[in-house]
């Protein structure tokens, strides 16, 4: 099958000849319906966080069940099915107490250089990318990383709420908790942020303001609930918040994941707000927040992939988009095949888009 492969940071990927075994137990085998591409792949291939190489990336994806491997009572072949990389074993204490996005048994979760599921006839061995590797054409997968959906459901938008939409949902209604008449700020509206707008008129929110440089998305996320929009380029972004609530949200959520943002995102806290870091930092960074700020109770916390309970969040957040509340159509900038891929995050890079989808094709 065809994969894209990074070779080392910063390369171009590259379209190989990659194979993957026959399922294990436990193990399911899927057509790649569609991927796509997004900040986290970019922030590895940038090698902001080390990760082992050759390896294929990719992990936001929709794909259809080939095969099953022993044991497996989950799905059948022919099921469609979103894949999520919070993989979890169902047995630890996060999980047992409704954490499963925290799991890390690593026999399950199986840690970087660690996955031996993708094979090629070169020397050396190629990684699978966090248990999921989507750049290809077929996944091999445990079947705790897949949710099966509703067969009506659109391939193309379901492969969205494999990472973007559910960790934008997630952080809103998992980690934060927002709930009817919250003020709430999202730094960053591209996919997660974009969907915390959406998710946060949802979930209830009275007033919901969207923070990002380009008018284009601002103008998107008006369209997905946002009640008020702020532009770096008019003025200091706290200093905006501040005035146009006057006093400060309930709920400030960084979708970059940055000092400046990070820290902005608390300053712009109300008494007893929340500010909520989704965005993935650099792998060292750190942040300084002002310690008499927490004196009125300010509170400043982590969300991971949206606090996932996927197997049951997305399947909701798949009900939603069916009853018109969610909006999915909007995120598909474009669709692009497996070889135009660089293309792919060329476009992301410039910030031209909310997402490119990889196109695999018919799976019949
Ligand atoms: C990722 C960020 C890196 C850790 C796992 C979750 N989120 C989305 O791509
Ligand atoms: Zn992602």
């Amino acid at each position: 099958m065809k994969a894209a492969v990074l070779f080392e940071p910063n390369a171009p990927l590259q379209i190989e000849n990659v194979s993957v075994r026959k399922p294990q137990s436990h193990e399911v085998l899927l057509r790649t319906s569609f991927a796509g591409i997004c900040h986290t792949d970019l922030h590895y291939m940038e090698a902001h966080t080390p990760y082992p190489m050759p390896v294929v990336l990719g992990h936001e994806s929709s794909g259809v069940v080939e095969a099953i491997g022993d044991e497996v009572r989950y799905v059948r072949p022919g099921d469609h099915v979103v894949t999520c990389l919070s993989v979890f074993c169902g047995t630890c204490e996060y999980c047992t107490t409704g954490r499963p996005a925290l799991c890390f048994d690593p026999e399950i979760k199986l840690p970087p250089g660690v996955s031996e599921r993708l094979e090629w006839d070169r020397p050396g061995r190629i990684h699978t990318f966090m248990n999921l590797s989507s750049f290809a054409e077929q996944m091999l997968v445990h079947e705790n990383a897949l949710v099966k959906i509703r067969d009506d459901m659109p391939l193309d938008r379901a492969s969205l709420v494999g990472c973007a939409v559910m960790t934008g949902y997630g952080s809103v209604v998992n980690t934060a908790k927002v709930g009817p008449g919250d003020t709430v700020a999202v730094i960053a509206c591209g996919g997660v942020g974009m969907a915390a707008v959406n998710s946060a008129r949802v979930a209830g929110a009275e007033r919901i303001i969207a923070i990002d440089m380009n008018a284009d998305k601002l103008e998107l996320a008006r369209k997905l609930g946002a009640t008020d929009i702020v532009d770096p380029m008019d003025g200091d972004i706290v200093e905006q918040v501040l005035c146009l609530t006057g006093g400060g949200v309930d709920h400030a959520l960084d979708c970059l994941g940055s000092k400046r943002t990070a820290e902005d995102a608390f300053k712009m806290l109300a008494f007893d707000g929340t500010a909520t870091l989704v965005g993935l930092f650099r792998e060292g960074e750190t942040i300084e927040l002002t310690g008499s700020a927490f004196l009125r109770e300010r509170k400043v916390q982590g969300s991971l992939l949206g606090s996932n309970r996927f197997r049951v969040d997305m399947p909701r957040i798949i009900e939603l988009y069916m009853q018109g509340r969610m909006n999915l159509d909007v995120f598909i900038s474009q669709k692009i095949r497996l070889e135009d891929i660089n293309d792919g995050f060329a476009a992301m890079r410039d910030g031209k888009v909310l997402r490119s989808l990889i196109d695999f094709g018919p799976s019949e």
